[in-house]
């Protein structure tokens, strides 16, 4: 039967129709076939992209952003129904960056840097989720986005060099690149306790936090874990919350953020000196602007140590880890760094036995991620927060009422799990990638992942992961890792299309020194000591790895640009029609 109606249609780059622009279109169509040529087209387009993105945080916008800079046609699918990533999902009460808001910002364009102003040191949630929906709006990124669509499967079709793409809503695409911008920390993680289905009361997680936010006023809350979210968020729920039981497994260290609104002189001075301060980010270790002290903690003496940590506990936040240039390396000179940040644990909380529940002992500081705080130790001099340990009462199940450790049971109204994620390989390998012969990414990385550079995985050409495992990522200011990435992939593309290329692929080789040289740095450093989510450790069964790459920002962009420049050396590159 003919019918006659809307077609809502897709059209990426053809003359006439700006790219990847959603039309609707009026169409008779017999049965399910278009009768306009022009409607065929754009059906047939709907699906076929020179390159494909899963995500829109962060990374996916600025990919999206430069391959449109590039004439590449592009569509990004995104699981959420808004731009952001991280910022997204993450809407936790007293969820912030701990990296300064002027340096964690895209350095990419002179003018949005000129015209977005930060309110704050440290930016709020809500503020970095305005300012990415400022940049989306302001490149036009969101007419190539299609939102509330989850990425299933991306397979590699050998005979067309193409990436088949399949989405929750059953959309079908095709592209000669996929680029992977799923972010480090987008799979969370609730631990399996018997009795979980069982609560009748609320659970939320800090990672999917309800948009229209929570009220805890009057309510008996528990929160579990003590990580980062759990961090910012316990404060923030003990203002609230009638009682707040915080259920902790692992004490963490944190300095205070001393957060404050952003003063204007700072800002000046910053845009004054901009390029100068980003040409510094790109090369420092961590990709971050605090002064490293190149000394060894164990060469000066003990004023001096105290002086420099004292200095940096008052000026707030990750500079810590700069204070000596052995801290991350040498187990004594890490020693006297914690004890420092312990004694300061013990100065804040009142009572005895909560301070040395709180006080870290078993790993050396910043070898799990370091925690920037307001108010957190000070929280436990609260009368209505309790302290429970459960390392030495743990868990043993959820219940109707609550929670029920080895020793007591807490009765709750609500559950915050500030559990984490399955960092950095979760996402990945929860999608159905194949590369060649059907290998799934899931099995090639059944040991740990395996990656060159971390941006591309032997077996699966044309396909990029931005932060991927083996790459600074987590180990850095997440945005100038992003932007490096980005570039570099932008600039592999335009090689392989100045040079008539249809596929690029690390070799094993390359792959197998690359992960060598991984597991080689990293365990020249404190790192391994810690059972962390940079380990894989706080996930049963996930292979013990350290998964981000150590050596330095700064190493790492020349390692890539070294790559570059010798026409891609490590990689094999394949001619069209070969
Ligand atoms: P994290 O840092 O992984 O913290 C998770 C916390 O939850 C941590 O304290 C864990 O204790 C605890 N946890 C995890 N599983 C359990 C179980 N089964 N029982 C008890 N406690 C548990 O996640 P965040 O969201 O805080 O931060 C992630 C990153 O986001 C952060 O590092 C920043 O980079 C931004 P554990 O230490 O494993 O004993």
């Amino acid at each position: 039967m003919p019918v006659a109606g809307n077609w809502y249609l897709s059209v990426p780059s053809f003359p006439g129709f700006p790219g990847g622009r959603r039309t609707r279109a009026s169409a008779a169509v017999q049965g399910d076939r278009p009768t306009f040529v022009c409607d065929m087209i754009a059906i047939m387009s709907d699906s076929t992209f020179d390159g494909v993105i899963v995500g829109a945080g962060f990374a996916g916008l600025y990919m999206l952003h430069r391959l449109r800079g590039l004439g590449f046609s592009a569509r990004v699918y995104e699981a959420g129904s808004g731009v952001g990533g991280t910022w997204f999902w993450n809407r936790y009460p007293g969820a912030r960056c701990d990296v300064e808001s002027l340096e964690y910002s895209y350095s990419f364009s002179e003018e949005l840097e000129r015209e977005w102003q930060w309110t704050e040191r440290y930016a709020t949630q809500p503020e970095i989720l305005r300012y990415l929906n400022h940049v989306a709006d302001r490149f036009d990124l969101k007419r190539d986005i299609q939102f509330d669509t989850r990425v299933t499967s991306a397979i590699f079709d050998e005979s067309s060099n193409r990436w088949n793409i399949v989405t929750d809503s059953g959309g079908r695409a095709s592209a000669k690149f996929c680029v992977m911008a799923t972010g480090c920390l987008s799979t969370s993680k609730v631990p399996e306790y018997p009795g979980i289905d069982s609560f009748q009361g609320k659970t939320y997680h800090t990672g999917h936090w309800p948009h229209e936010g929570v009220d805890f006023t009057g309510q008996r809350v528990g929160v579990i874990g003590t990580g980062s979210s759990a961090i910012q968020t316990i404060p923030n729920v003990a203002n609230q919350a009638a009682h707040l039981f915080v259920f902790q497994r692992t004490p963490n260290f944190s300095v205070p953020a001393h957060n404050a609104p952003l003063a204007s002189d700072v800002d000046k001075n910053w845009k004054a000196h901009r390029a100068e301060y980003r040409q510094r980010a790109r090369t420092a270790p961590f990709g971050l602007l605090f002064e490293q002290n190149d000394k060894s903690a164990l060469e000066v003496s003990r004023e001096e140590r105290q002086r420099q940590y004292e200095e940096r506990w008052g000026y707030g936040g990750l500079g810590m880890m700069g204070a000596f240039g052995d801290l991350l390396f040498n187990k004594e000179a890490n020693d006297t760094a914690a004890e420092f940040v312990r004694s300061k644990i013990r100065g804040i909380v009142r009572d005895p036995a909560v301070a040395e529940t709180l006080v870290p002992r078993d790993y050396p500081l910043a070898t799990k991620r370091l925690c920037v705080d307001t108010g957190y130790y000070a929280t436990f001099n609260r009368d209505n927060v309790t302290l429970v340990d459960t390392r030495s009462t743990p868990i043993e199940e959820v219940t109707a009422k609550g929670l029920r450790t080895s020793d007591a049971e807490y009765e709750l109204d609500s559950i915050v799990f500030a559990t984490g994620f399955d960092a950095m390989t979760g996402t990945l390998c929860n999608m159905d990638i194949r590369g060649r012969a059907g290998v799934t990414l899931k099995q090639k990385w059944s040991e740990g992942p395996r990656s060159y550079l971390g941006v591309m995985v032997a077996g699966f050409p044309n396909l990029f992961i931005i932060t991927g495992p083996g790459s600074p990522s987590v180990m850095s200011n997440m945005i100038v890792s992003i932007e490096q990435h980005v570039d570099w992939i932008a600039g592999c593309l335009e090689y392989l299309r100045e040079h008539g290329l249809a596929t690029i692929e690390a070799t094993v080789d390359a792959e197998d020194a690359w992960v060598a040289h991984v597991n080689e740095v990293a365990n020249a450093t404190l790192f391994p000591m810690a059972n962390s989510w940079y380990m894989g450790a706080n996930v049963p069964g996930k292979p013990r790895v350290f998964l981000p790459y150590i050596g330095g920002v700064g190493v790492y962009r020349q390692k890539c640009e070294e790559v570059a420049a010798k026409g891609y050396e490590g990689f094999a590159l394949s001619a069209c029609g070969s």
